[in-house]
C-alpha cells in the first residue's frame, strides 16, 4: 500500500545526463513530474506499493536527453516503462500493465458491469480532456459543464465514493486532469467544478486522503501558469 515515508525523488535527467544502464534488469518508469499522463502511472505504482520495484526516472521534457528517443522510447514521450527487456508506452495501457504484471492490490474489479463501465470511462478520457481544453476558448462554463456533468453522473452509478464504487485505475486515469482543470478553472474563470456536483466534491476529497496520489500532485502555481501560457498566450 502507500508508503508511509515520503519518497525522495531522484534527480531530473536532461540533455547533459548520461542514460541509466539500460536493460540491466531494473524496471524503470520514465516520467516527468508535471505530466498528467505520467502521473496516472506514478499513482498506480505507488498505490500498489511498487516504490522499490519500479524506479522513477524523471526527464526534463524541455531539455530532453537525446538518448531517450534514440535508445529508450522512439515516441519521445513520457510515460514509458522499461520492464523485462522491453519498453512500453501509453499511460492507459501502462496502468493496466502494472495492475496485471505486478503484485499489490488489484485495481480493476472483476464484476462484468464494472469492467464494462471501466472501459467506457477509459474511452471517454480523451473526450473529457478535449472538451475541457476547447472550452477555455469558448463559452467556458457551459462547455466545461458537459464534461464535469458526465463525471458526476458516472459517480452515481455504483455505491461508494469512487468511479467504480471502490478505488480503481479509472480514478487514477481522471484525477491528474481533474486536478489541473479544477485549479485553472477556479483561478481564471472563477468556476468551481464542485458546485452542484456533490459526488465529484466527495470523490476529490477521498482521493486527497490517499498518499499514493497526494505525493504525485504538481505545484498548483506551476499548473495555473503553464495553462495560462499555453491557452491564454
Ligand atoms: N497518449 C500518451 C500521451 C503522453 C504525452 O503526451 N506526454 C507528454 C508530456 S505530458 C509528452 O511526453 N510530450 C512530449 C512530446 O510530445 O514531445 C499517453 O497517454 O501516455
Amino acid at each position: 500500500m502507500a508508503a508511509t515515508v515520503k519518497e525522495v525523488l531522484p534527480p531530473i535527467l536532461d540533455s547533459t545526463s548520461q542514460p541509466p544502464p539500460l536493460f540491466d534488469g531494473t524496471t524503470r518508469l520514465y516520467t516527468n513530474l508535471q505530466c498528467p499522463f505520467a502521473q496516472r502511472v506514478w499513482i498506480t505504482r505507488n498505490y500498489k506499493g511498487l516504490q522499490d520495484k519500479i524506479k522513477l526516472v524523471p526527464i526534463d521534457l524541455a531539455n530532453r536527453p537525446t538518448w531517450y528517443k534514440e535508445k529508450v522510447y522512439p515516441e519521445n514521450k513520457v510515460p514509458s516503462l522499461e520492464h523485462d527487456n522491453k519498453i512500453i508506452g501509453e499511460s492507459l495501457d501502462l496502468v493496466k500493465y502494472l495492475d496485471t504484471h505486478f503484485e499489490g492490490p488489484t485495481l480493476l474489479p472483476h464484476e462484468t458491469a464494472k469492467r464494462e463501465f471501466a472501459e467506457e470511462l477509459f474511452n471517454y478520457t480523451d473526450t473529457f480532456n478535449k472538451t475541457v481544453f476547447s472550452s477555455f476558448k469558448g463559452d467556458t462554463a457551459k462547455e466545461v459543464g458537459v464534461a464535469f456533468d458526465y463525471l458526476e453522473s458516472a459517480l452515481e452509478k455504483f455505491e461508494g465514493p469512487f468511479l467504480l464504487g471502490e478505488i480503481s485505475l479509472v480514478d487514477f486515469a481522471y484525477i491528474p486532469f481533474v486536478e489541473r482543470f479544477q485549479l485553472f478553472l477556479q483561478e481564471v474563470y472563477k468556476y468551481d467544478v464542485t458546485t452542484g456536483r456533490p459526488k465529484l466534491a466527495t470523490w476529490i476529497a477521498e482521493l486527497n486522503k490517499i498518499d499514493a496520489y497526494t505525493e504525485t500532485k504538481p505545484d498548483p502555481e506551476y499548473v495555473v501558469n503553464f495553462y495560462k501560457k499555453r491557452f491564454l498566450g
